[in-house]
């Protein structure tokens, strides 16, 4: 047994949740009129509303003391200091710096300065292009922004250019591309003039395979369709930590913007890996994005833990996980710009927290990250909400709604809210049999066949969700919207004692697949696999011996 889960505030916990397992949300409800307004908190723009949550009095001060217990006061103040919290990687995860409007230091060096340089130079060259005085090859101005990068460096942009489509600028249209299927290219390509396309290579490490064969194969195709080297000049940047692979790859230095190995990937939209997003909003509105994120920072970094909405958030998914036993949070935004939103939260909670080994090695006898999953409402609640409403498994849900929208039309707006509203209400209450039984007798039903419908019609309730509400969404209330999770995942992972910031997982695919396609682009032997592996080999050479796969060349991801 680990130290965590033999702890007094871990036991405590365990204790306090039988007690309230017997509770029902809905008796607290009746018996505390101020049950809303004691379980709401505000901060940077953003109200959480928990109160729909397992929580009798006792309880939020409980999992304070556990997150006191875990000091995660001293991880808050370990994060803003600088310090190397992502010992793996001996390095700093400081993408608070990002957004700083003060001194940050890191290995004893301010680096604000450099951050508010690249800054300076993503606002020249944003200008630029959104005013038209940047031109392509053949001097026309950009319609066409091609952000090819994967995983961090594709998610959070791609994300935030949809959630913030209301600002974009009228002549740039953005496109992300991201899978090494090669269709992924060629269907925007195929939307795309290359007279007009600014292409953007964005990888921290400039060596990630998919993003490298996006971008070798967009750079041949614009070559080949201007007739000249000279156009890649005026066409592609590079959002990247490696300059040296930058250069080998042919971008001017003129147009690489830089970034640094303390921000961790899926923590990177702050910086140059945010051009594509900042090109389509302007940077003006990207600095407001910071200031929303910045804001969140401050009240993180202030407020009382119990007060502290990234904490309390963090609190009330631990609460659930580990000792209700959840193994899911649904991702529910009421937003259809906020679409791919849960995407982008699936990488930022499971790629931090999906872990079984503690920061020191040990494995952990406890439940972490749960699977991160969801879909806009009101789609959602025609699929699958069946199963959150009355399925065997519990399912935790974050909704996600602005009260404000930017598409007035109608009724459309005053619908989505009710929708939303009346969900949280319908999985916290439930419907009693009682209450199925009156509601049949109403429509006419008597005796055998309605005592045969009752079953399915009865929802326990006392189903778990918060309810997270933005004014608007704004590029404002966005940035906090973020920083609230990024925040969230970073608590977590210090109370469960790992380390939120390597991705050890994903650098084994990157090495597996090498393998693999050695063993594809043949004629030698076959490196040692399982039969499985092997047989599935076999069956693609016996293709490619029948019709070459891929275009027979050997270039340098062959
Ligand atoms: C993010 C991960 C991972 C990474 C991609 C792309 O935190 O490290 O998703 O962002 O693998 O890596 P590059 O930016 O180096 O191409």
């Amino acid at each position: 047994m680990s130290k965590l889960t033999q702890s007094v505030a871990w036991t405590k916990l365990q204790t306090h949740a039988t007690r309230v397992r017997a509770t029902h949300m809905r008796d607290l409800f009746e018996a505390d009129p101020q049950r809303a307004a004691r379980y709401t908190l505000t901060a940077a723009g953003i109200t959480l509303d928990y109160s729909k949550n397992w929580l009798v009095d006792e309880t939020l001060p409980l999992l304070v003391s556990l997150a006191e217990q875990e000091q995660v006061g001293a991880s808050i103040e370990r994060m803003f200091l600088g310090e190397r919290i992502n010992n793996t990687e001996d390095r700093a995860a400081f993408h608070v710096a990002l957004r700083a409007n003060a001194p940050m230091h890191t290995a004893g060096r301010d680096v604000v300065p450099d951050v508010v340089r690249v800054r300076a130079a993503m606002r020249s060259f944003v200008d630029s292009v959104r005013d038209g005085t940047a031109k392509g090859h053949t001097g026309k101005p950009m319609r066409a922004i091609v952000n090819i990068g994967i995983g961090g460096s594709d998610l959070g942009p791609l994300m935030a250019t949809e959630a913030l489509a209301p600002y974009r600028h009228p002549r740039l249209t953005p496109y992300f591309v991201s899978n090494v299927d090669g269709t992924h290219l060629s269907e925007v390509l195929k939307r795309v003039d290359p007279e007009t396309t600014l292409f953007i290579v964005a990888s921290k490490t400039f060596t990630t395979q998919e993003t490298i064969a996006n971008a070798l194969s967009a750079r041949e195709w614009l070559v080949s369709a201007l007739g000249s080297e000279q156009a890649v000049g005026r066409h592609f940047v590079a959002l990247s930590t490696n300059l040296q692979a930058t250069a080998q790859f042919g971008i001017d230095a003129r147009n690489v913007f830089e970034f640094w190995d303390w921000v961790g990937g899926r923590y990177s939209v702050w910086s140059a890996v945010g051009l594509s997003l900042a090109l389509a909003i302007g940077m003006d509105e990207f600095e407001q994005m910071l200031a929303g994120a910045r804001a969140m920072d401050e009240h993180f970094k202030s407020a009382p833990l119990e007060a502290n909405m990234p904490v309390v958030l963090a609190l009330l998914g631990i609460w659930c996980t580990n000792f209700f036993g959840t193994r899911s949070l649904a991702i529910l935004p009421y937003d259809q710009y906020l679409a791919r939103f849960p995407a982008y939260l699936q990488q930022l909670e499971m790629e931090s927290n999906g872990k079984r080994v503690r920061r020191d090695g040990e494995p952990v006898d406890y439940a972490t990250c749960p699977v991160i999953w969801g879909e806009p409402g009101t789609n959602g609640q025609h699929a699958f909400y069946q199963l959150l409403h009355q399925g065997s498994e519990i399912i935790p849900a974050d909704f996600i709604a602005p009260v404000r929208t930017h598409n007035p039309l109608g009724q459309h707006h005053r619908l989505l809210l009710a929708n939303f509203i009346a969900q949280t209400e319908a999985l916290m209450r439930g419907k009693t049999s009682a209450e199925v039984r009156a509601e049949l007798v109403k429509q006419g039903l008597t005796g055998a066949a309605l005592e045969a419908l009752v079953p399915h019609k009865v929802f326990l309730g006392n189903r778990p969700s918060n309810s997270i509400v933005l004014e608007q969404l704004t590029p404002h209330t966005l940035g906090a919207l973020i920083a609230l999770y990024e925040h969230k995942v970073y608590v977590q992972g210090s109370i469960w004692g790992i380390n939120s910031f390597d991705q050890w997982g994903v650098e084994l695919g990157k090495q597996l697949a090498q393998r693999v396609l050695d063993d594809l682009a043949g004629p030698d032997e076959p490196s040692e696999h399982d039969a499985s592996t092997q047989g599935l080999i076999k069956r693609m050479l016996l293709a490619d011996r029948a019709a070459p796969l891929a275009v027979a060349k050997k270039g340098p991801l062959s």
